[in-house]
């Protein structure tokens, strides 16, 4: 039982959190959903409960989950699966969610990309008290806006989340959806910690292609470059704070081989709806033989799908993409990111009649590859109108210099920082300017946004999204939103360590 290299019995979260090589640091995850999507596989325990309110049933309790043969940790889970149960609701129905923590410590949910009523919101201290061991919460909501959205703690977050208390949460719309698909499959990616591998090489800067328009590596390159010139362990500390070390890559919580092949037939569309729980990495997810086509941004609709060869996908975003499955055979889907694959994030893509055929292996690296950015979308107007003023707010991203684990928003930490107040209907922008050497996924709390500009560059037609990558390097974005929601509303780096380093502050719309 006492373990500490993972073969075959599991790790106390302890030892896990040991093997992780930081304490309080646990495993990053990433999940690529093959559990999520077949019908049979998916949804919670709901059901019609009194008034038409519709009841689901989440316990959070500690799970061994093995990632791979001979690779079993002492993880966190809802229902005892991670990812936790694919909760599949209609958009505007009235669901009642009951949460039973049987965790010995507490925890909370927060319902990721969901306008929820502020008091659903899940953050403790902030919109509920932490539930604690042996407790019950109840979350009330209507889910809106339509799309793939998820679920996952917001209590001791980076922990948490690394141990698996994450899961999708997928919006069907009341009509017709603008993407006809034939079948469709849920992949939630996630990084894990485990002790047991190679320490993967940092996406940190964000990753390859940018999400300006510069494409490249501009990012990756100039870390690289201040690497080579300060030597390694230099260039780690000049790159920010303390990193655990992932060494294991899953998709749907299991590393190939453990992952389940992916079906489809000749002649489908396919939906694959992508979602990154990953405290830390970026994944740039490719599927050999054939292109994607990018149709929503955080569940977002485009006006058209984007067809490009892999797409970038940064903590906590989510990519719908179509595949149109016209090259029988088998194939990989996978992690271009070197090391990632063969880590474990990659899954078969079985034609019908084709599951004995040999896949190439992935090709690490994203050379001569079209790469999704944000400015290749073009967005639908999805966001409710303002109504009153124009606020503007400028938030300068810093910290993690010398290997510090501070993090401030406008020299400020958590929770010293400054809130934006507005009211509601009020147009907010938001002008963020990151003047740290990593990237920062920035996730705004109860509504959406639109992404303006990207490193200076306008977009054509603003893509919507909860979550918004700036890079490393003086990298900025520029988001507008009606604030539409009332009551205070987290904006924060979704990648933990930079949210428990102080990077948050609160959009209060009275
Ligand atoms: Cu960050």
């Amino acid at each position: 039982m006492e373990a500490a290299a993972v073969t075959g019995s599991a790790l106390s979260r302890r030892e896990f959190l040991r093997a992780s090589g930081q304490a309080g640091l646990g495993a990053v995850a990433l999940a690529a959903g093959g559990g999520a999507l077949l019908p049979g596989r998916s949804g919670a325990t709901g059901h019609p409960g009194s008034g038409g309110v519709r009841e689901i049933s989440l316990e959070a309790r500690e799970v061994r989950w093995e990632l791979a043969p001979g690779k079993v940790i002492k993880g966190m889970a809802y229902n005892g699966q991670i990812p936790g149960p694919e909760l599949r609701l209609r958009e505007g129905e009235r669901v009642r969610i009951v949460l039973k923590n049987s965790l010995p410590e507490p925890t909370t949910i927060h319902w990721h990309g969901v306008d929820v009523p502020n008091s659903m919101d899940g953050v403790p201290g902030i919109t509920q008290k932490p539930v604690a061991p042996g407790q019950t919460f109840v979350y009330e909501f209507e889910p809106r806006p339509t799309g793939t959205r998820w679920y996952h703690t917001h209590f001791q977050e980076h922990r948490q989340l690394d141990l698996g208390l994450y899961a999708p949460l997928l919006i069907e719309p009341a009509g017709p959806d603008p993407f006809p698909f034939d079948r469709e499959y849920t992949l939630v990616l996630d990084d894990w910690a485990t002790g047991t591998g190679r320490p993967l090489p940092s996406t940190r800067e964000g990753t390859a292609g940018g999400r300006g328009g510069m494409g490249g590596m501009m990012g990756g390159g100039m870390g690289r470059m201040m690497e080579g010139m300060m030597g390694r362990g230099m260039g780690g500390m000049m790159g920010g704070g303390q990193h655990p070390a992932y060494d294991v890559m899953t998709i749907n919580g299991k590393a190939f081989p453990a992952s389940q092949p992916l079906t489809v037939r000749e002649g489908e569309r396919v939906r694959l709806r992508l979602i990154n729980a990953s405290a830390d990495h970026t994944h740039v997810i490719r599927l050999g033989g054939h292109r994607l086509r990018v149709t929503h941004t955080d569940g977002n609709p485009l006006l058209q799908a984007m067809e490009v060869d892999a797409v970038p996908i940064v903590p906590s975003e989510r990519y719908d993409v179509l595949l149109a499955a016209d090259r029988p055979g088998a194939w990989f889907l996978y992690c271009a990111e070197p090391g990632h694959a063969v880590a474990g994030e990659q899954v078969l893509v079985l034609y019908e009649g084709h599951e004995r055929d040999r896949a190439e292996p992935p090709v690490e690296g994203v050379a001569g590859l079209t790469l999704w950015r944000y400015d290749l979308g073009r967005g639908r107007e999805v966001l409710p109108p303002p109504s009153g003023q124009e606020r503007t707010f400028d938030l300068t991203l810093s910290g993690g210099m010398m290997g510090s684990e501070v993090w401030t928003i406008n020299d400020e930490r958590y929770p010293h920082t400054e809130p934006l107040r507005m009211r509601k209907g009020d147009r907010a922008r938001i002008r963020f300017r990151n003047m740290s050497m990593e990237a920062h996924p920035m996730h705004l709390h109860g509504q959406s946004f639109k992404v303006l500009a990207v490193n200076g560059q306008r977009l054509a037609a603003p893509i919507v999204k909860d979550s918004v990558d700036v890079e490393a390097h003086m990298g900025s974005v520029v988001i507008e939103f009606t604030a539409h929601n009332p009551g205070d509303w987290f904006l924060h780096c979704h990648k933990p360590m930079h949210m428990e380093g102080g990077m948050i502050t609160l959009a209060k719309i009275a």
